[in-house]
């Protein structure tokens, strides 16, 4: 592994780190009935962090066929996906368990999305992009989901309007991962592999720290309003 690719891994376990922080100072000052929403943003970057720290010491990646398989970035994206995919249910409904089912088939189509990858990953031309659709078509089925039954339940959930804000930035970055992989080291090859690191660690720091920001200031900023209306009704933590 290369400096130049090895200074991204770097860079991203101390921007995961030092938002881990930030995240707990953030949940300190929200009502506890909202501690939840804190308790995911912290997951996530913590999950990253540990990954990326395996990066930046080198045991997060295999020599497979003369190039660098990142194993560990699917290791971070198979548990930080579905976190972010609860945390965008709990925007659309008061109650995971009403809507069950769906959180269900959507965490079973990205954990399906990102194994296939990974396997298309340690697969050889043209395997890897038979690999790639059958992960995109996963893709598209979860994109389906979140923007016509989730949606249609959103309005339910008193966070409904942050709803579509999270879902339109989930939807606008998570499709630029199978773009870069198609074009890196794992697909073309038409880019190069420090370039890649670079893609995929500003994709991590919008998609995982730029995600908890909206959704603790919308919990934040939510729950001030109603603690305005409701004055002292609600118990700071
Ligand atoms: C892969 C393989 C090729 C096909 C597709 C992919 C999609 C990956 C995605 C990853 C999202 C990761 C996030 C991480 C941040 O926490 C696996 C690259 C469709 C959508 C959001």
């Amino acid at each position: 592994m290369s400096a130049s690719v090895q200074i991204t891994f770097v860079i991203g376990s101390i921007i995961m780190l030092a938002a881990g922080i930030v995240f707990w100072m953030m949940t300190r000052s929200t009502p506890k009935d909202q501690h939840h929403h804190g308790v995911v943003a912290m997951t996530i970057v913590f999950v990253a962090f540990a990954n990326y720290f395996a990066m930046a010491l080198g045991q997060g990646h295999v020599q497979f066929d003369g190039r660098d398989v990142f194993f560990a970035r699917y290791t971070d994206w198979l548990i930080t996906t579905p976190i972010l995919l609860a945390s965008l249910a709990m925007m659309a409904s008061d109650s995971i368990a009403k809507i069950r089912t769906l959180v269900f088939a959507l965490v079973a189509a990205d954990v399906y999305m990102i194994l296939t990858g990974l396997v298309g990953d340690f697969s050889n031309a043209p395997y890897n992009y038979y690999w790639w659709i059958i992960s995109m078509v996963a893709f598209l089925a979860m994109l389906y989901m979140i923007w016509v039954p989730l949606q249609a339940k959103a309005h339910d959930g008193i966070h409904g309007s942050t709803f579509k804000t999270m879902a339109t930035i989930l939807t606008v970055l998570w499709i630029c991962y199978p773009i870069v992989w198609l074009i890196g080291s794992s697909g073309f090859s038409i880019i190069s592999l420090t370039l890649e690191s670079w893609l995929y660690l500003i994709l991590d720091v919008c998609a995982k720290v730029g995600f908890g920001f909206v959704a603790l200031s919308a919990v934040r900023k939510g729950t001030q309003h109603s603690s305005n209306q409701y004055s002292g009704a609600r118990q700071y933590g």
